[in-house]
C-alpha cells in the first residue's frame, strides 16, 4: 500500500479522509509522524491555509503530503465564517461556541444559504496541486444529530433534509466538500508516480 502525510492535527479530518482512502493508501496524521505543533493559519484565503501547512510539512519532512482547509460560508453573512471557521467565536473556540455564534447570528433570518468549501493542497515531488470541493445547503434553525463534527449538526446538504451529523458518516463521506476534493486528489495519485514511490 502507498503511503501518505495528510498535515492535520484533527482527528476527524483524518478518520473521514481514511475511510474516502481505504483501499489506496496508507495516511499518516501529523501525530503519527511526530509533528505536535499547531500550524498557524495566517494566510486570507482557504487556498493560502492550505499551502501554508503542506508546505511546512514538506519542508521539515521532505515527504509528499497534503492539506485540507476548510470553511463554512454563510451567504446572509457575507461568505463568513469562511476562513475562520475553526475560530468564529474566538481563538480556542470549541465546535459548540462556534455553532452558537452562527445560531445566534442567523436568529430570525430568513436566508439560510450556505455552502462548505475544502481546498486541499498536495506536494509531491516538491511542486503543489490544488483540489477543490464545495456543497451547498442550508443551515438548521438548531442542532439535529451527533454524527459528525464542527458545524455539521447544523448544515443540511441540498437534496437532503437531514444534517451532515444526522446521517450515516458513509453518505457524509460519498457526498461532503471534502470527499469531492479528495476524489480529484486520489484521481490524481493514481495517474502519477512520485520519484519517491521508484525504489
Ligand atoms: P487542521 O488545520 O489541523 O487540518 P482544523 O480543525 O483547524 O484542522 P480547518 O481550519 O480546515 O481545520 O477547519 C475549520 C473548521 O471548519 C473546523 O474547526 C470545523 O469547525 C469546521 N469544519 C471543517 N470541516 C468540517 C466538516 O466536514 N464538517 C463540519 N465542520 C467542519
Amino acid at each position: 500500500m502507498k503511503k501518505i502525510v495528510f498535515a492535520t492535527n484533527n482527528k476527524h479530518k483524518l478518520n473521514e479522509i481514511r475511510n474516502i482512502l481505504i483501499g489506496d493508501y496508507e495516511v499518516f496524521g501529523l501525530q503519527d509522524i511526530g509533528f505536535g505543533n499547531d500550524i498557524p493559519e495566517t494566510g486570507s484565503t482557504l487556498k493560502e491555509n492550505a499551502s501554508i501547512k503542506s508546505k511546512t510539512i514538506f519542508d521539515l519532512y521532505n515527504i509528499n503530503c497534503f492539506s485540507d482547509d476548510t470553511g463554512l460560508i454563510i451567504e446572509s453573512l457575507g461568505g463568513d465564517p469562511g476562513v475562520y471557521s475553526a475560530r468564529y467565536a474566538g481563538c480556542g473556540a470549541t465546535y459548540e461556541e462556534n455553532v452558537d455564534k452562527v445560531l445566534f447570528k442567523l436568529k430570525g433570518q430568513n436566508n439560510r444559504k450556505a455552502a462548505f468549501s475544502t481546498v486541499i493542497s498536495l506536494l509531491f515531488d516538491n511542486i503543489e496541486y490544488f483540489f477543490e470541493g464545495k456543497i451547498s445547503g442550508t443551515i438548521a434553525n438548531k442542532r439535529y444529530g451527533d454524527g459528525g463534527f464542527g458545524y455539521d449538526p447544523i448544515f443540511i446538504p441540498e437534496g437532503y433534509d437531514i444534517t451532515f451529523a444526522e446521517m450515516p458518516i458513509e453518505i457524509k463521506n460519498k457526498i461532503s466538500h471534502r470527499a469531492i476534493a479528495t476524489q480529484k486528489l486520489v484521481a490524481f495519485l493514481n495517474k502519477h508516480v512520485s520519484n519517491s514511490d521508484i525504489k
